[in-house]
């Protein structure tokens, strides 16, 4: 299943892991890249040097191409989007943002530029500032999400630019990825699924939660502060969405109830963490390697875009 992104990336299969603040390491992002999908080292709110030393490190991990995320609502964006030129990463994606300040700089250090985002508007503007694709993810994705579904966002980005469409938001399979190359996308990126590889370094409280989801666990919390995040139903987010209603909490209360609370759910902290996750958590159950998961996933893919055209035959 080699579509023109596995041509654009040097990969094998057209599958990028998701960016997640936290949790997508050099352990985790050497993992996906040799398995034969796109790697990513999220920067989230970490200092430069942090993303400097798992750069370094995924490079003695892996001999294949890997790229960062930067989070652009992170105090450290500015210094750490100079550092991925420093590095001459492949390919950094973006979230959370604009990212157009930066993507000349990028762009002139030989990488390729691969933005998220969440409408057809801000994928139009980075697909005139020189951006090599465009992932598009949809609200039923995990942490900071947009307002359309995946089924609605896909297909107009696909109609509103010239360059590949990467869909995010919603898979976890094999099935997933076949609807994502049915709407026009020439790849997908996944978060939720990996969170439960055994490649993954979060506590197992976290990957407990995941596997134990079904289809109503999560909820998206923060639309007052004008940045949903969609994580799993627990205490933390019962207790922000109740104080999100209250007109007596004031929004420096809310962020300050927020800050911390995705780093304390990588921790296990089952009481005050934000176990961030997607819609699809609920199809997740089983751990296994990041090889097993793609693997798996891109042959049932073929199996079942084989069954639909077999349909349309009248087979
Ligand atoms: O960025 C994500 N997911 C994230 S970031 C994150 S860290 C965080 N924690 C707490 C609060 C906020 C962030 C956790 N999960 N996904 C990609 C994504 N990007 N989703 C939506 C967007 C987006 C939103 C607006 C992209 C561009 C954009 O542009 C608006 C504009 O016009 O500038």
């Amino acid at each position: 299943m080699k579509s023109k992104l596995c041509d654009l990336l040097g990969i094998k299969y057209p599958i990028i892991q998701g960016g997640m603040a936290w949790i997508a390491d050099a352990h985790l992002a050497a993992a996906v890249s040799n398995a034969g999908g796109l790697g990513i080292i999220a920067a989230g709110n970490a200092p430069a040097d942090w993303v400097r030393e798992q750069i370094q490190l995924a490079k003695t991990l892996t001999s294949k191409p890997f790229g960062v995320n930067i989070m652009l609502m992170s105090p450290h964006s500015g210094e750490i989007a100079k550092v991925l030129s420093d590095e001459k990463i492949a390919v950094v994606t973006t979230g959370a943002g604009d990212p157009s300040r930066f993507m000349e700089g990028w762009i002139e250090a030989g990488i390729k530029v691969i933005p998220v985002v969440a409408s057809v508007a801000v994928a139009k503007r980075v697909a005139k500032k020189g951006a090599s694709a465009i992932i598009a993810e949809g609200g039923e994705a995990g942490g900071h999400i947009g307002d359309l579904t995946t089924m609605s966002l896909i297909p107009q980005v696909v109609d509103a630019v010239d360059i590949p469409v990467i869909a995010a938001g919603g898979i976890g399979d094999g099935r997933g990825i076949a609807a994502a190359f049915m709407l026009g996308a020439a790849g997908v990126q996944l978060g939720t699924r990996f969170l439960v590889a055994k490649e993954c370094a979060i506590h197992q409280n976290y990957k407990n939660k995941v596997l134990k989801a079904s289809d109503i666990s999560t909820i998206a919390t923060g639309k007052r502060l004008g940045h949903p995040v969609r994580a799993l139903k627990t205490p933390f987010t019962r207790n922000f969405f109740s104080k999100e209603y209250d007109s007596t909490v004031t929004n420096e209360e809310l962020e300050a109830l927020g800050a911390g609370a995705l780093k304390r759910a990588v921790d296990g902290d089952e009481e005050n963490g934000c176990f961030m996750a997607g819609q699809i958590a609920g199809l997740i159950k089983q751990e296994q390697t990041v090889a097993e998961m793609i693997e798996e996933m891109f042959a049932q893919a073929k199996t079942t875009i084989t069954d639909v055209s077999n349909l349309q035959q009248g087979v």
